[in-house]
């Protein structure tokens, strides 16, 4: 192995480590916790496929909430309101990427900071098109062929619809982040923020279609804040 490429690993490694602490800010509490969809568990919904079934099958799940089997909500963004003051980044990340994979776009959401690239891949032996939905950023629609990396930098912090025009339930979200307290929740809709210095702040939970929620919770000096947010169809 050489060492130009230890090198690399080790610096993608320090800074996934840097975002994960949440950098600029000294120790602190967190705050874990799940959001959950109110009320009886709901049947995901099919989108049929009448294109390019080859490739991408004959449906897709719509993806618009993706649930655990006990309402767990999966792609839900939680940020802090209001960051602590002097929050940031101590280095740059490195690039997040979304990948085209059977005409989905993988993952449907990530989180990148202001300033951050994301790498838009397409795995798939046919023709995509990435189009953002981009009102503070400048808006873009690129013809994106098989196997060819587009790298996009998101100057500004906003939330991004992303589609492809040749398959139209493809969606996916980019979320510019102005501050390091950012989480995407997981399979089962579990999220933690990590060294949140100690403080009353505002939770914001985002979901593409169950709108914002927001939440109060107090963060102590070593204790996790933990709390569950509900979120309802509207
Ligand atoms: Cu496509």
């Amino acid at each position: 192995m050489s060492r130009y490429f230890v090198w690399v690993i080790s610096g993608l490694v320090c800074a996934t480590v840097i975002w994960a602490m949440g950098a600029g800010t000294a120790g602190g509490g967190s705050v874990k916790g799940t959001v959950r969809l109110a009320g009886a568990p709901v049947k995901p919904k099919k989108v049929p496929v009448t294109i390019d079934q080859y490739v991408c099958g004959k449906e897709k799940e719509a993806e618009d909430v993706v649930l655990s089997p006990d309402n767990g909500i999966r792609y839900a963004v939680v940020s802090l309101q209001s960051p602590p003051p002097g929050a940031k980044w101590n280095a740059p990340l490195p690039p997040a990427q979304i990948d085209q994979k059977q005409c989905m776009f993988v993952p449907r959401v990530v989180v990148v900071p202001a300033g951050g690239i994301v790498e838009f891949l397409n795995s798939d032996r046919l023709l995509h098109n990435v189009k953002s939905f981009s009102k503070v950023n400048s808006p873009f629609n690129k013809a994106h062929p098989k196997a060819r990396t587009i790298s996009v930098v998101f100057k500004e912090p906003e939330i991004i619809r992303i589609e492809c025009d040749l398959h139209s339930w493809m969606r996916s979200w980019v979320v510019v982040a102005g501050h390091p307290f950012y989480a995407v929740t997981n399979d089962k809709g579990e999220f933690a923020l990590d060294n949140v210095p100690p403080g009353k702040y505002t939770l914001q939970i985002w979901q593409e279609s169950l709108g914002t929620v927001t939440r109060d919770v107090t963060v102590g000096d070593t204790s996790a804040a933990t709390v569950t947010v509900e979120m309802t169809r509207k």
